[in-house]
């Protein structure tokens, strides 16, 4: 068996934003296909797993879903460590979500505290773009779209947790931009001794 077939990278994303922006609904959205239209505050922070194919590499992300409420952050921040990305999620029709988007972003860059805070990967995403009536969209695409241009050039994606809307984009792209990310891990299957490190291979590599 060829060796890329039997190691695997492991992706850690972390998932932040206000309390009731869809956090939640959006990862059951995309692990599940599930969608409610009930809200449950998450409590402290759990994670799910998916297998996605990342052009030719099978990657595992591990995706962390996280409590906006305050009162609900027990477990602190501590687990923000080893991020590979961070998508950060706002409600369109909410503007206090999109001002607070620089806390968190700065906040988990401080935490985390990344080798390299200025490349860190992050995705930005705009929920509940399903919800229409007067006045509903308070936070203009371009808004969004500027916000990014000044953090960076984050990737934005405008998504329905509720109609599976963009959900599958949005996280392949972090993804892959956590892939791009230089910290990512190997996880290496158990049993298998010879197995060497990309680094190691290439520096034993003759072409
Ligand atoms: N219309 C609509 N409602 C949504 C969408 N996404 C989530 N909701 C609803 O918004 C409410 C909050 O969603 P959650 O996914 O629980 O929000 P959360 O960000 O996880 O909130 P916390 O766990 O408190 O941080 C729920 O009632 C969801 O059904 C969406 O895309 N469209
Ligand atoms: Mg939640």
């Amino acid at each position: 068996m060829d060796i890329s077939q039997r190691k695997r990278t492991l992706l850690k994303v972390i998932v932040l934003g206000d309390s009731g922006v869809g956090k939640t609904s959006l990862m059951n959205q995309y692990v599940y296909k599930k969608y409610s239209p009930q809200y449950k505050a998450t409590i402290g922070a759990d994670f799910v797993t998916k297998e996605v194919q990342v052009d030719d590499k099978l990657v595992t992300l591990q995706i962390w879903d996280t409590a906006g409420q305050e009162r609900f952050q027990s477990l602190g921040a501590a687990f923000y460590r080893g991020a590979d990305c961070c998508v950060l999620v706002y409600d369109v029709n909410i503007p206090k979500t999109f001002e607070t988007l620089n806390n968190w972003h700065d906040e988990f860059l401080k935490q985390a505290n990344p080798n390299d805070p200025e490349v860190f990967p992050f995705v930005l995403v705009g929920n509940k773009i399903d919800i229409d009536g007067v006045n509903s969209r308070m936070v203009s695409e371009k808004k969004a779209r500027e916000w990014c241009a000044s953090r960076g050039n984050i990737p934005y994606f405008e998504t329905s947790a509720k109609e599976g809307y963009n959900v599958d984009v949005a996280f392949l792209c972090a993804a892959k931009t956590a892939l791009e990310n230089e910290h990512q891990q190997i996880i290496y299957f158990p049993g298998i001794s010879e197995t060497v490190s990309e680094t190691e291979q290439r520096s034993t590599c003759a072409c």
